[in-house]
């Protein structure tokens, strides 16, 4: 066989093979973004989803530097020792000391990645931060139904068990708190402020899924998952889908998402809290920004009262 050369045709081909490849798979890179994009994450929009894609990151681009070492180790290898006439073939019987290297090295980036997923993993656990604005979610074949504290800043306490068709939310219709609450059909969030979300089903298991917010929770029916929160670190318009096959009507199975500035949600709250309480004067005890934390931690220690805690569920 004579030399390699790429003044001959099949050296010609496999070199433009070669330079193929990596332009075909960087042209899919540089195709139009757009929301449903299968090969770039759709934009992230929490703090703990931007920890989550720096993980990712990290993988990916390790996994392309040694996709790339190896490929062009072996490329290299497989020229340069091609068939020749009056070489005689080399055989190897191993090397320790490479195996040792090759063995370490992967067992030890595993376990790096494996300590900083963890890390992560339990900043996503941790309970949510005192000053959380806490929503319950209901959601239902098929469709999402939102949950705000009423005017004294206090969701009504709930029983899972009572949860169904009837009573939405498992409150006692006897209790005042329960008049106060603030019911809708989107889910509004002011940016920059946690979000403390308790979800629940009132049928079968669904599934809370906004991509932007790296959040991907089931909703159990006779559950209360209560270890949900986020912050949303810029505002926009979203959307909430079940993620979950839950029946014929899955496929609709959504709800809009705002994020607006605190301003704008108070605006958006506080006229609904002074209705259901049948005042239109302003609420000195709703919650506001800086005064929501008592609210909010306060809230929640009711609402799962009589429900399972849930933590660390998937
Ligand atoms: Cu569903």
């Amino acid at each position: 066989m004579r030399e390699f050369s790429f003044r001959r045709p099949f050296s010609r081909i496999l070199s433009g093979v070669l330079l193929l490849l990596p332009m075909l798979a960087a042209s899919s890179l540089m195709a139009e973004q757009r929301s449903g994009n299968v090969y770039l994450l759709p934009p992230c929009v929490t703090t703990l989803g931007e920890q989550i894609d720096d993980l990712i990151k990290i993988i990916f681009w390790l996994c392309a530097a040694i996709f790339v070492l190896t490929q062009v180790t072996y490329v290299y290898y497989l020229i340069k020792y091609r068939r020749r006439p009056g070489v005689p073939a080399h055989y190897s019987h191993g090397n320790n000391t490479l195996e040792i290297i090759w063995t370490t090295a992967p067992t030890l980036v595993f376990l790096a990645l494996a300590i900083y997923g963890n890390r992560i993993w339990e900043n996503i656990h941790r309970p949510a931060p005192e000053n959380s604005l806490v929503i319950d979610v209901s959601s239902y074949q098929f469709g999402w139904d939102m949950r705000y504290p009423g005017i004294s800043g206090k969701l009504a306490p709930i029983d899972v068990r009572k949860i169904g068709p009837e009573n939405r939310f498992g409150t006692d219709p006897e209790n005042p708190l329960t008049a106060q609450d603030v019911v809708a059909p989107e889910l509004v969030i002011p940016v920059g402020r946690p979000v403390h979300l308790l979800l629940h089903a009132r049928d079968v298991i669904h599934s809370f899924y906004v991509p932007e917010f790296r959040l991907y929770q089931d909703c159990v029916p006779g559950r209360t998952i209560g270890w949900v929160w986020f912050q949303a670190t810029r505002t926009g318009e979203f959307q909430l889908a079940c993620n979950q096959l839950c029946g014929t009507g899955h496929y609709n199975m959504k709800a809009p998402i705002r994020v607006v500035t605190e301003e704008e949600f108070q605006k958006w709250l506080t006229p609904r809290q002074q209705k259901n309480a049948g005042t239109s004067q302003p609420a000195t005890t709703a919650p506001s920004a800086p005064s929501a934390p008592q609210a909010a931690s306060t809230a929640p220690k009711a609402a799962i009262l009589t429900a399972s805690p849930a933590k660390h569920t998937l």
